[in-house]
């Protein structure tokens, strides 16, 4: 009984007859983690696990996973996996995850997702769910051949009637559709997208802020960036969405207004110089993709070009 102060063997006492009188440890309310794999973790099936979690708990999947159907997420729980595990879909819809009001608060993050067959449907649905996040995710379904027009409906994800959503961080390719984004609002930034035939597709009330996001693999481009519905209500400023995020095209379906930028520099390209005239004047300047550094090489590009 040396060099403990008294004051503290009192407040320690005080502890336990706290907790005595609770009747549960004082660890109960914090975040537990819960492991999913097919044998040997806390839980065999991602259903099963967000079943037993609480608000604020993390469930982390640890090897690759099959699933067949959709896990409903109505917690504000944290899914997550550990590096390099992919999580397959092989029910006969893609739909992986559905978010319901719920599941507000919920992030799903990390995690790679794709299915094992062609099939359509979202891999994450966020219906009427607020301050959802969707980062750091890689979505991609099986090689889809043909035009894209006649590519199955798969899509990463889908979001109706939600306040703060945040798409951040991911990597979303060779799917028809990376988000068909529908009303409500949050913010879509930093993901990089490649090979489908609409990035971000802004359906009906989709009010969102849409910066920092880029194309990927150059050989297997998309064929539009962001695409704005004729029904959407929100004014989105076609050539600023263009300079705010980096290689992706624009278009306007109820105006008609498009940004195309081929050469990736931020500036929407042009229609080349129609003549040597179109160059002096100052007009060389006016061109981008063709860009020229003077009259002389616009010239040069119109007589080569013939
Ligand atoms: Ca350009």
């Amino acid at each position: 009984m040396t060099g403990v102060p008294v004051s503290k063997r009192v407040l320690a006492g005080a502890v336990v007859t706290a907790a005595a009188v609770l009747g549960t440890p004082s660890v109960a309310s914090a975040a537990e983690e819960l492991t999913v794999c097919t044998a040997g973790c806390d839980h065999p099936t991602l259903a099963a696990a967000v079943s037993a979690a609480s608000a604020g708990d993390t469930i982390r999947v640890t090897e690759d996973l099959t699933v067949a159907g959709a896990t409903t997420v109505g917690k504000a729980v944290t899914i997550t996996a550990d590096a390099g595990v992919t999580v397959t879909q092989t029910g006969t819809n893609a739909r992986t995850f559905t978010v319901t009001p719920a599941g507000s608060g919920a992030t799903i993050s990390g995690l790679e997702l794709t299915s094992a067959d062609l099939v359509r449907g979202e891999f994450i649905g966020v219906n009427g769910a607020d301050d959802v996040t969707i980062s750091g995710n890689t979505v991609h379904g099986p090689v889809q051949q043909g035009p894209m027009s006649g590519w199955v409906t798969n899509r990463a994800w889908t979001n109706n009637d939600v306040d703060g959503l945040t798409v951040t961080g991911n990597t979303l390719h060779t799917l028809r559709t990376g988000g068909y984004v529908d009303g409500g609002s949050g913010v879509i930034a930093g993901n990089v997208t490649w090979n489908t035939k609409g990035d971000y597709l802004l359906g009906e009330q989709a009010d969102f802020e849409i910066a920092g996001n880029s194309a990927g693999d150059p050989s297997l481009p998309s064929e539009w960036g962001i695409v704005v519905f004729a029904v959407n209500e929100t004014p989105y400023d076609v050539q600023a969405l263009g300079a705010a995020n980096d290689c992706l095209t624009v278009w306007d379906q109820a105006t008609g207004e498009t940004f195309i930028d081929g050469d990736c520099d931020g500036t929407a390209d042009t229609a080349p110089p129609a003549g040597k005239d179109e160059c002096k004047q100052g007009g060389w300047a006016g061109f981008n993709n063709p860009s020229f550094r003077n009259q002389g090489q616009c010239v040069s590009w119109v007589v080569a070009r013939g």
